[in-house]
């Protein structure tokens, strides 16, 4: 086993205290402010080998390290790594998959049943003492009964969502690039056709350019009247423009959003609409799993210099070897 004590890993910018902490028992543990090339520092050009980034990480703050071997991400997402241009310089990028399944299909069963029965707004009702002042919650004009539920993005996360809908009695369709072989669930070729075939669509598809804006004003249209809408992968593949729009004019019911294009921003249109139920990115925001994702991260970085390959590496970088 090599001294890892002799391995410089960089954290630009905020990453999990747990994460951090293992690094810096682990490895010689160097800190940025920012994951901006003009802040390497020339030791730094030389020694850095590692990064455990919660953060962009650019094509120039890449080449800015020309010892790079590996950039160990903090989410599942890993559209703000530039994975393409870290494969170019056979850079290897892993993520946290699975680890955030579960957690991430909970907060969208959850996000979904307030949005549809208005449950943080009941509540709201009783702490405002309008029970007793004014009478019982009025009744949801929407349920849960009788929809039929698509899901775009139907990998590992989409599925744990799916086996949440069949448990609440719902059929399940799904729309991604490819059918799946063995899936249970009905396949549509396109997003549009998928949202005319259901009323209640949930985005866990990825960021990146191939989704960029897909829900868009055409998907919304054809989810109809009835329609809700449940985003919790990335804000980045909603048109939020059309999305405000559909939420004002009645071209849908309701949407349930944990994720927004311009994060820790986001469009202050969605707080003046009563059909938007709204939550800060918490997906996957629980002490256990959160734990669970920083502990991936190190292990990718310590099965790395160890020489015994990245433990989960992300498409782009899957054949990036040592040296
Ligand atoms: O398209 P496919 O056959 O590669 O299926 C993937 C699908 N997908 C897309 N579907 C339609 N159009 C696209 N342009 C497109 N790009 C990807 O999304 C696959 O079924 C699914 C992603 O699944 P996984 O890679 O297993 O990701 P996981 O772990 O479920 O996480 C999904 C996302 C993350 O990327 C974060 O942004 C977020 O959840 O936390």
């Amino acid at each position: 086993m090599p001294d890892l004590k002799t391995i410089t890993v960089l954290v630009p910018g905020r990453l999990h205290d747990h994460a951090v902490a293992r690094i810096g028992k682990t490895f010689d543990l160097v800190t940025l402010d920012t994951a901006d090339p003009s802040l390497v520092t020339p030791a730094m050009a030389r020694q850095v080998r590692g990064l455990g980034a919660m953060t962009s990480i650019s094509a120039a703050f890449i080449d800015a390290l020309p010892n790079l071997e590996i950039i160990a991400n903090f989410g599942v997402g890993y559209d703000a790594v530039d994975a393409r241009h870290a494969a170019i310089r056979n850079v290897m990028v892993t993520n946290t998959p699975d680890v955030l399944n579960e957690e991430v299909a909970d907060t969208a069963l959850g996000l979904l049943i307030n949005t549809v029965r208005e449950l943080p707004k009941a509540e709201a009702w009783l702490r405002e003492g309008r029970w007793a002042r004014d009478g019982a919650y009025p009744l949801t004009a929407a349920t849960l009964r009788g929809r039929r539920v698509g899901i775009f993005g139907m990998g590992r996360i989409g599925k744990a969502i799916a086996r949440r809908i069949e448990a609440f009695g719902l059929p399940v369709a799904y729309h991604n690039r490819s059918r799946i072989a063995d899936s249970p669930y009905e396949y549509h070729d396109s997003l549009t056709g998928l949202a005319s075939a259901v009323d209640t669509l949930i985005s866990i598809a990825p960021g990146g350019a191939s989704t960029e804006k897909a829900v868009n004003a055409a998907v919304l249209e054809a989810l109809g009247p009835d329609g809700v809408f449940i985003s919790i992968g990335r804000g980045s593949t909603v048109d939020e423009d059309a999305l405000v729009e559909a939420l004002k004019s009645g071209t849908i019911r309701a949407a349930g959003l944990d994720v927004f294009a311009s994060e820790p921003g986001f469009d202050q249109r969605f707080l003046d609409l009563p059909n938007a139920c709204l939550l800060p990115h918490v997906g996957s925001a629980s002490v256990h799993t959160r734990q669970a994702m920083a502990d991936l991260v190190v292990d990718n970085l310590e099965s790395w210099f160890a020489g015994k390959g990245a433990l989960t590496p992300v498409p782009e970088t899957k054949d990036v070897s040592r040296g």
